[in-house]
């Protein structure tokens, strides 16, 4: 499809931005896919990777690119991922493959987020896509009751479990006029594990496929 072919532009441009011998840092989803694969075809001089889940782990083990753990793996210049959206300020809404927390965590070690996308994603206002939050699964009604206070519309993602052994709630009919309050709000109740709200550390490129080519955004 079109927007396929978008997120393949998306994700060759992303190329560039590895610098050879270090370990990538690699997010999760289908323009990530894109991006892996591509990695393993023209670029085999990396170190390896740290993986966001262990679909991309996965994935990066079939092309034979070592995966490390984040632990021992020493700096990570770049990060790149996708988002579900991205605003004019490079802030994210991610989580709709289910893998905001180790994404959230690689994102905050790297030095540098490149975002990969295709042009939709790129929004005025974030909050149209629902917001995902991971939860303790014993926290999950509490946590519901919480959001709704927030004026949030929290929809449990039945029969999703993360790479954590965790639940997510989707919150929807959020119009995020401050992302970075919300962000620490949604972070401060208890039993929350990670919100999908990348502001407070966001994307620092953005590589958004669009129909003349790909886009690139600086923040
Ligand atoms: O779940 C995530 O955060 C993914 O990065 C998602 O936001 C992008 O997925 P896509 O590349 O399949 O659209």
């Amino acid at each position: 499809s079109n927007s396929d072919v978008m997120k393949k532009a998306a994700a060759e441009a992303a190329l560039e931005y590895v610098e050879d011998g270090t370990i990538v840092g690699v997010g999760t989803g289908s323009t990530v896919n894109y991006f892996i694969d591509a990695l393993a075809a023209k670029r085999d001089d990396i170190e390896g990777a740290v993986s966001s889940s262990e679909a991309s782990t996965e994935r990066l083990k079939q092309h034979g690119i070592p995966v490390f753990d984040l632990n021992g793996a020493g700096p990570i210049p770049v990060y790149i991922d996708g988002a579900d959206e991205i605003n004019e300020f490079g802030q994210m809404i991610k989580g709709g493959g289910a893998a905001l927390t180790r994404e959230k965590i690689i994102a905050a070690v790297a030095e540098k987020y490149v975002c990969i996308a295709d042009h939709s994603k790129l929004v005025g206002v974030l909050g149209s896509f629902p917001l995902p939050v991971e939860v303790i699964p014993m926290a999950r009604s509490y946590v519901a009751r919480e959001i709704v206070k927030l004026g949030g519309d929290p929809v449990w993602r039945q029969g999703v479990t993360t790479d954590n052994g965790n639940w997510i709630l989707d919150v929807h009919n959020l119009e995020i006029m401050k992302p970075m309050e919300l962000e620490q709000s949604l972070n401060n109740i208890v039993g929350v594990v990670t919100n999908g709200l990348f502001a407070r550390r966001g994307a620092n490129i953005a590589l958004l496929g669009a129909n003349d080519g790909v886009q690139k955004h600086q923040f």
